[in-house]
């Protein structure tokens, strides 16, 4: 209301021949994107990927209720993606590093900016629930390897054997067929699809989560984008939120799902947020082979967008009205 009320007294200031304080200025952007589509729809929940039609069910259990809360309705949802085993990009059935090892990352973030996260994390079945015990249970945002897995201990979260035998021997295959471990292996569709979920509950508030095993036949430590606030996700609950999928190492370069964010503050809808985003990806790599990274946002009004730098990138829907996949609209010439 303020900064409506704000936007008319320097509308008719300008009119006036008053000059408009500055302030009002800086909420046109806003104001304009409010103009463009007023209606309010949500509750809703957005993800990356097929798998996110499964989680997305998860996620409404939770947010078709009178009080539901965005934040339990992403951790639901990415809890449902961590636990299925056929699932070979998130959890602990995903993708091995070169050394043999399934290494997890995942984050979440609630419409407070509180925020957790854990990385390089091996043999628990919800990284997502452990991310979301240290945004709520320590001081800090971020926890790593042995220490976030003694951490996962000590809060009773079980251990669980991995990697899992499917995964075992297609482990073995590979490396059957990959003498030189150095070579940088290829990300595609087959090695890579993280599940990120936006949602926004009845109360208007916004959350977000992102898990995933990350870049098959990473080395051994690495630890992509997912797990890092402002690069695989990020929320500011007054804007809205943004998760990536795709190559880590090319969404950190932008501080991607933040980028994302802070163009739909500047006024641009997330459709163009996230294609802006994507361009900044395009213009900071001479080589684009294989390079695959596509963002998903949702502002404050339920709006939402898509967008990668190869076609192919997709998306799950669901709100009272809609319930499907979404591709992500795709106009470049390759
Ligand atoms: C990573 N961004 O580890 C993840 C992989 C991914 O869709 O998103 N795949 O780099």
């Amino acid at each position: 209301m303020k900064r409506r009320t704000l936007f008319k007294w320097g509308a008719i200031g300008t009119v006036l021949g008053i000059t408009q304080p500055v302030q009002a200025k800086q909420f046109l952007a806003n104001d304009a994107l409010l103009d463009k589509k007023p209606m309010l729809r949500y509750p809703i929940v957005v993800s990356t990927w097929k798998h996110g039609l499964e989680a997305n069910k998860e996620a409404w259990k939770v947010l078709s209720s009178p009080n539901s809360n965005a934040l339990d309705a992403v951790e639901a949802a990415a809890r449902q993606t961590e636990s299925d085993r056929t699932n070979r990009s998130v959890g602990i059935s995903g993708m091995p590093d070169r050394d043999g090892h399934v290494t997890l990352d995942a984050c979440i973030m609630d419409h407070n900016s509180k925020c957790g996260s854990v990385g390089f994390i091996e043999g628990y079945e919800h990284p997502i629930s452990i991310a979301r015990s240290v945004m709520e249970n320590t001081q800090h945002v971020m926890l790593v390897g042995e220490g976030a897995e003694d951490y996962a201990k000590s809060y009773g979260f079980p251990k669980i054997k991995s990697p899992i035998k499917e995964v075992k021997k297609e482990y073995k295959t590979w490396k059957k067929e990959n003498k030189d471990l150095f070579k940088k292996p290829e990300i595609n569709h087959e090695n890579h699809d993280t599940i990120g979920i936006l949602a926004i509950d009845t109360k208007g508030n916004i959350s977000g989560a992102c898990t995933t095993s990350g870049w098959a036949y990473k080395l051994h430590g690495r630890i992509g984008d997912s797990p890092i606030i402002g690069a695989g996700l990020f929320i500011d609950n007054e804007v809205g939120g943004a998760v990536a999928t795709g190559l880590g190492e090319a969404i950190i370069r932008i501080a991607g799902s933040h980028t994302v964010v802070e163009l739909m503050r500047q006024g641009k809808t997330p459709q163009e947020a996230c294609k802006e985003a994507v361009e900044r990806i395009i213009a900071k790599h001479e080589d684009l082979t294989g390079l695959q990274c596509g963002f998903i946002a949702l502002n404050k009004y339920g709006q939402y967008g898509a967008y990668s730098i190869y076609n192919g990138f997709n998306f799950a829907l669901k709100s009272h009205y809609q319930e499907e996949m979404v591709d992500a609209p795709f106009d470049r010439n390759w």
